[in-house]
């Protein structure tokens, strides 16, 4: 297809953005402060809003729980803030990983009552969910085991199949379990829920609303997910994604910043479902990224320009010549289809979308004119003090 037919597809993606994006964020071994960093909820749902009001397709806000939420402010009231903003709250967050209880474990604690604990909170955030209007109920364990002999496997995989089960029915109708994978980190023997056969087998035994979440930095070095994601799609188990880009493990990096073949590669697999069985399946497409050297705001609008050209490029594949070259055992054709539509140009397609949403021909300069930056940072430094963090105001 034409590039320039393609600038509906652009209306079907919507990007959801995470608090903690823009919040200060670093690495194990020290922070890098910005003052323009977003610190509360109120900050956080300003700084989305104006990511979505320069790019036009992220109207929703991912919340975790127990960085998000606080006493003297209703979950509705956060909703309600949200939407003056222009914006819905997304997926919900537990946080059943930073706690010092959760030392051994959360759902998968030898210990009774630490279970019971993590899946309480896990409850709460469901009523939380249900206050703010989400959609999804997005599930990160960080149990597992650092050495070998540290505990029973299967016991572990039990306690969690049980409290999956507990979470999944008491989900309200409109409310879907994502359920994410990792290999490793911060357990480093044994994960969990390791990989995405295993969130899938954990997802289907705890009901039809519960589906598997891919995190593109959740990954072997070298593992496959474009087929992954196929497989997933085929069984109907995907739930959405966590977007991000990595060179070594599960580094955070702004998407397609290292590889966007990778993430092209992954939407031309979904853009061969469709074209396999004529629908569009429903995916929550969401970003997870810390950014602790650039500039959060800034990010943001990098990833989201990033994952509409990737987007609009795997629809150009000419999927029917490609199919007909695949039945050839034509192998170079069928591989030139596929990179002839990741090398095109789409970014006239793109400007015609923005232009045709009144939106801003270029939403990294149509920040940097804004001055929102120095604005909020003069502002959150008077709100919280300053934080000695220099550059990026
Ligand atoms: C864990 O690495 C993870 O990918 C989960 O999605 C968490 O919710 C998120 O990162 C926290 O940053
Ligand atoms: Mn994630």
């Amino acid at each position: 297809m034409k590039p320039e037919l393609m600038v509906e597809r652009l209306d079907e993606l919507a990007i959801e953005l995470p608090s903690w994006g823009f919040a200060d964020t670093g690495t194990r071994f020290g922070k890098f402060q910005q003052d323009a960093a977003a610190v509360t909820i109120e900050e956080k749902i300003a700084d989305a809003a104006h990511v979505h009001a320069l790019t036009g397709c992220c109207p929703t806000l991912a919340v975790h729980v127990l960085w998000d939420f606080r006493d003297d402010l209703p979950a509705a009231r956060v909703a309600a803030l949200a939407k003056q903003h222009g914006l819905a709250i997304g997926a919900i967050n537990p946080n059943v990983f930073q706690d010092q209880q959760y030392k051994w474990g959360s759902l998968t604690n030898r210990s009774a009552p630490i279970r019971k604990m993590a899946l309480d909170h896990i409850l709460d955030s469901i009523r939380i969910g249900r206050s703010t209007g989400s959609r999804f109920l997005s599930l990160w364990f960080a149990d597992g085991t650092n050495y070998v002999g540290q505990a029973d496997l299967i016991e572990r995989k039990k306690w969690m199949v049980a409290a999956l089960r507990q979470t999944h029915a008491a989900l309200p109708t409109n409310m879907t379990i994502l359920l994410e994978y990792k290999p490793f980190e911060p357990a480093f023997y044994a994960t969990d829920i390791a990989d995405w056969g295993m969130a899938l087998l954990l997802a289907r035994a705890a009901g039809p609303r519960a589906k598997v979440l891919v995190d593109t930095g959740h990954h072997y070095q070298g593992a496959n997910i474009e087929q992954i994601v196929a497989w997933l799609l085929d069984e109907n188990m995907l739930g959405g994604f966590h977007f991000n880009d990595r060179r070594y493990a599960d580094d955070d990096l702004t998407l397609g910043s290292v590889d966007p073949y990778q993430i092209f590669r992954i939407f031309h697999e979904i853009e061969n479902h469709r074209f396999r069985t004529g629908r569009t399946p429903k995916i929550a497409y969401m970003v997870d990224q810390s950014h602790n050297l650039k500039p959060k705001i800034e990010a943001m609008i990098q990833t989201v320009d990033m994952a509409q050209q990737l987007y609009l490029k795997a629809a150009l594949v000419d999927r029917p010549a490609l199919a007909a070259a695949q039945k050839n055992e034509d192998l170079v054709r069928s591989e030139n289809l596929v990179r002839d539509a990741f090398l095109t140009d789409v970014r006239p397609t793109l400007s015609q979308w923005r232009r045709r949403h009144h939106l801003p021909l270029d939403p990294l300069e149509a920040h940097r004119q804004s001055g929102y930056a120095t604005r909020v940072a003069a502002e959150r430094r008077q709100r919280h003090g300053p934080k000695g963090g220099g550059a990026y105001a």
